[in-house]
Protein backbone atom coordinates (compact mmCIF):
# COMPACT_ATOMS: atom_id res chain seq x y z
CA UNK A 1 0.00 0.00 0.00
CA UNK A 2 2.82 2.54 0.80
CA UNK A 3 4.19 1.73 -2.15
CA UNK A 4 1.12 2.66 -4.18
CA UNK A 5 1.27 5.99 -2.24
CA UNK A 6 4.28 7.12 -2.65
CA UNK A 7 3.98 6.24 -6.56
CA UNK A 8 1.14 8.96 -6.63
CA UNK A 9 2.88 11.21 -4.81
CA UNK A 10 5.90 10.94 -7.13
CA UNK A 11 3.63 11.01 -10.04
CA UNK A 12 1.54 13.95 -8.48
CA UNK A 13 5.48 15.82 -7.66
CA UNK A 14 6.25 15.49 -11.53
CA UNK A 15 2.97 16.85 -12.47
CA UNK A 16 3.58 20.25 -10.37
CA UNK A 17 7.53 20.32 -11.70
CA UNK A 18 5.64 19.78 -15.37
CA UNK A 19 3.52 22.46 -14.72
CA UNK A 20 5.58 24.98 -13.25
CA UNK A 21 8.39 24.72 -15.18
CA UNK A 22 6.08 24.56 -18.74
CA UNK A 23 8.39 21.29 -19.45
CA UNK A 24 6.81 19.54 -22.47
CA UNK A 25 5.47 16.44 -22.24
CA UNK A 26 4.05 14.57 -25.37
CA UNK A 27 2.34 16.74 -28.11
CA UNK A 28 0.69 19.11 -25.13
CA UNK A 29 2.62 22.57 -24.55
CA UNK A 30 1.25 25.45 -23.27
CA UNK A 31 4.30 27.65 -25.01
CA UNK A 32 3.05 29.59 -27.76
CA UNK A 33 4.46 28.56 -31.39
CA UNK A 34 8.32 29.95 -31.60
CA UNK A 35 7.22 32.49 -34.84
CA UNK A 36 4.38 33.96 -32.06
CA UNK A 37 4.98 37.27 -30.81
CA UNK A 38 7.16 38.03 -27.98
CA UNK A 39 5.78 36.67 -24.17
CA UNK A 40 6.79 37.75 -20.65
CA UNK A 41 6.77 33.81 -20.68
CA UNK A 42 9.74 33.59 -23.25
CA UNK A 43 11.67 36.81 -22.92
CA UNK A 44 14.01 37.67 -25.99
CA UNK A 45 16.87 37.15 -23.94
CA UNK A 46 20.07 38.24 -26.46
CA UNK A 47 19.01 40.47 -28.43
CA UNK A 48 18.29 44.64 -28.23
CA UNK A 49 14.44 45.42 -29.50
CA UNK A 50 12.90 48.61 -30.44
CA UNK A 51 10.09 49.18 -28.69
CA UNK A 52 9.15 52.97 -29.97
CA UNK A 53 10.84 56.01 -31.77
CA UNK A 54 13.13 56.05 -29.31
CA UNK A 55 12.83 53.50 -26.79
CA UNK A 56 14.80 49.77 -26.54
CA UNK A 57 14.33 47.26 -24.05
CA UNK A 58 16.80 43.95 -23.84
CA UNK A 59 16.56 41.35 -21.54
CA UNK A 60 19.83 40.78 -19.44
CA UNK A 61 20.68 37.55 -17.73
CA UNK A 62 23.21 37.24 -15.28
CA UNK A 63 24.73 33.29 -14.76
CA UNK A 64 28.25 32.71 -13.16
CA UNK A 65 30.16 34.40 -14.49
CA UNK A 66 28.92 36.91 -17.29
CA UNK A 67 26.47 39.20 -18.60
CA UNK A 68 24.17 38.16 -21.50
CA UNK A 69 24.24 39.84 -23.89
CA UNK A 70 27.54 41.23 -24.91
CA UNK A 71 28.59 43.38 -26.11
CA UNK A 72 25.12 44.95 -26.84
CA UNK A 73 24.87 47.83 -28.95
CA UNK A 74 22.17 51.02 -28.77
CA UNK A 75 21.55 54.03 -30.34
CA UNK A 76 22.61 57.75 -28.44
CA UNK A 77 19.66 59.72 -26.85
CA UNK A 78 17.79 56.04 -26.81
CA UNK A 79 15.62 55.31 -23.44
CA UNK A 80 16.84 51.47 -23.01
CA UNK A 81 14.51 49.66 -20.67
CA UNK A 82 16.46 46.72 -19.04
CA UNK A 83 14.94 43.62 -17.40
CA UNK A 84 17.24 41.76 -15.53
CA UNK A 85 17.38 38.36 -13.91
CA UNK A 86 19.65 35.30 -13.22
CA UNK A 87 20.27 31.81 -14.28
CA UNK A 88 21.80 31.07 -10.97
CA UNK A 89 23.00 32.53 -7.94
CA UNK A 90 22.64 36.59 -6.50
CA UNK A 91 24.12 39.20 -9.24
CA UNK A 92 24.36 43.21 -9.42
CA UNK A 93 23.66 44.33 -12.82
CA UNK A 94 25.77 47.83 -12.72
CA UNK A 95 26.71 50.11 -15.28
CA UNK A 96 29.55 52.37 -14.39
CA UNK A 97 28.79 56.01 -15.77
CA UNK A 98 25.09 55.60 -14.81
CA UNK A 99 22.71 55.29 -11.72
CA UNK A 100 21.53 51.85 -12.65
CA UNK A 101 22.02 49.62 -9.81
CA UNK A 102 19.40 46.98 -10.19
CA UNK A 103 19.73 43.11 -8.11
CA UNK A 104 19.75 39.74 -10.45
CA UNK A 105 17.63 37.32 -8.62
CA UNK A 106 16.58 34.47 -9.69
CA UNK A 107 13.23 33.60 -10.61
CA UNK A 108 12.46 37.65 -10.67
CA UNK A 109 13.05 40.22 -13.28
CA UNK A 110 13.96 43.70 -11.99
CA UNK A 111 13.64 46.61 -14.84
CA UNK A 112 14.82 49.77 -15.02
CA UNK A 113 15.13 52.52 -17.62
CA UNK A 114 18.02 54.42 -18.99
CA UNK A 115 18.58 57.16 -21.47
CA UNK A 116 22.03 57.03 -22.84
CA UNK A 117 22.73 60.90 -23.69
CA UNK A 118 26.47 60.42 -24.89
CA UNK A 119 27.80 57.92 -26.66
CA UNK A 120 30.53 55.88 -26.29
CA UNK A 121 31.63 52.23 -24.20
CA UNK A 122 29.89 51.26 -20.93
CA UNK A 123 30.87 48.62 -18.96
CA UNK A 124 28.70 46.41 -17.11
CA UNK A 125 30.32 45.12 -13.77
CA UNK A 126 28.56 42.55 -10.90
CA UNK A 127 28.66 44.12 -7.89
CA UNK A 128 27.83 41.20 -5.58
CA UNK A 129 30.00 39.03 -4.90
CA UNK A 130 29.17 35.46 -6.81
CA UNK A 131 31.95 33.53 -6.54
CA UNK A 132 35.01 32.66 -7.75
CA UNK A 133 35.40 34.56 -10.94
CA UNK A 134 33.17 37.37 -10.01
CA UNK A 135 35.52 39.88 -10.48
CA UNK A 136 35.50 39.08 -14.27
CA UNK A 137 32.06 39.46 -14.63
CA UNK A 138 31.44 42.23 -17.12
CA UNK A 139 30.00 43.07 -20.20
CA UNK A 140 29.88 46.00 -22.22
CA UNK A 141 27.06 48.55 -23.82
CA UNK A 142 28.10 50.55 -26.74
CA UNK A 143 26.65 53.76 -27.45
CA UNK A 144 26.43 54.79 -30.93
CA UNK A 145 26.88 58.25 -31.91
CA UNK A 146 23.85 59.54 -33.64
CA UNK A 147 23.61 60.12 -37.17
CA UNK A 148 24.43 64.12 -38.03
CA UNK A 149 20.99 65.99 -39.36
CU1 LIG B 1 29.32 38.74 -9.09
Amino acid sequence: MSVVMLTLFMLGSLFFVVQDYGLVVGAASKFPAQDSAPSDRLPAYGRVIQTGPKAYSVHMIGHVWAWAPSPLHVPQGAAVTFYVTSADVLHGFEIQGTPINVTAVPGMTGKVTYTFRRPGRYHIICNEYCGLEHQAMTGVIIVDPEAPS
